[in-house]
C-alpha cells in the first residue's frame, strides 16, 4: 500500500540546527542581537528569509531590503564554512540502518527540506546515495505548512500522496504532510507532534516492519 518514504534533512537524518543557531546568532552581532536557543527552536524547518524576518522581529530591528540581502549572504557564507566540515559521523542513530531496511524492502526515497544547502549536506554525510528524488529551498516557492515540498517529492517519484509516508521533525513539516493527504512519523515528542499518526523519539533501534504498519 505505501510505496514511498519522504525524509525531512535537518533534525530528521541530521542535526544541522546546531550550525544554523551558530550563524544565526553570529549575525545577530551586526544589529546587537543575541538569539537564544529557545528561539533557534522556533527556526527548525523556516526557510532562510522567513527566519531572518523572524529574528528581525525577535530583535525590534527595522531593516532595509538591502541590509536583509546583505545579511542572508553574511548568514549563508558562515553556514556554509561549518557545514563544510560534516561527515557520515552526524547522521542521526538509527538513520543509515532505517534507510538500509527500506531500500531493501522496495520503498522509494526522497527528500523533501526546506534548505537550500540539503545537497550538500548529503554529500558531506554520504546520505545522497539513497535518495531517488531530491525536492529542497531551490525547488519549492511555498515553505512547510504548505504540502508543495512533499507533493513535488511524491511526483518526482511517480507516487500518489496516499502512498507516501513523510518522516518530520518539526510542526510545520507534520502539518504540511497531513495537508498533502500523507501520513507522517513525527521524530521528537508525541506532546509537540500530536497530528503525526505516529511519533518515535529517534531511529535507533526502529524496525521498519513494525513501524510501518498503518491500518
Ligand atoms: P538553508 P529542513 C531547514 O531544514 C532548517 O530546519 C531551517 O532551520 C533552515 O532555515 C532551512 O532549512 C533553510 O536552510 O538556509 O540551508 O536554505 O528541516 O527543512 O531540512
Ligand atoms: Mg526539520
Amino acid at each position: 500500500k505505501y510505496k514511498a518514504c519522504l525524509f525531512d534533512l535537518d533534525g530528521v537524518l541530521v542535526d544541522t540546527a546546531i550550525y544554523h543557531f551558530k550563524a544565526w546568532r553570529a549575525l545577530g552581532q551586526n544589529f546587537g542581537y543575541q538569539l537564544t536557543e529557545e528561539q533557534n527552536e522556533q527556526l527548525k524547518g523556516i526557510s532562510r528569509v522567513e527566519s531572518l524576518d523572524r529574528i528581525l522581529n525577535w530583535a525590534g530591528v527595522q531593516a532595509s531590503e538591502e541590509d536583509k540581502s546583505k545579511w542572508l549572504i553574511e548568514k549563508n557564507e558562515h553556514y556554509l564554512e561549518l557545514i563544510s566540515q560534516m561527515n557520515p559521523n552526524e547522521i542521526l542513530p538509527g538513520v543509515s540502518d532505517f534507510l538500509d531496511q527500506i531500500k531493501k524492502e522496495g520503498y522509494l526515497i526522497a527528500l523533501g527540506s526546506a534548505s537550500k544547502n540539503a545537497e550538500i549536506i548529503l554529500n558531506k554525510t554520504g546520505l545522497m546515495h539513497w535518495f531517488d528524488a531530491i525536492i529542497d529551498g531551490n525547488k519549492v516557492t511555498k515553505s512547510k505548512p504548505d504540502p508543495e515540498v512533499f507533493l513535488k517529492g511524491a511526483e518526482a517519484l511517480g507516487v500518489s500522496p496516499a502512498e507516501c509516508i513523510v518522516f518530520e521533525d518539526a510542526v510545520a513539516g507534520v502539518e504540511a504532510a497531513k495537508t498533502g493527504g500523507m501520513k507522517a512519523v513525527g521524530i521528537g515528542e508525541v506532546s509537540v507532534l500530536n497530528q503525526a499518526d505516529k511519533v518515535i523519539s529517534s531511529f535507533e533501534g526502529i524496525l521498519s516492519k513494525d513501524l510501518l504498519n498503518f491500518q
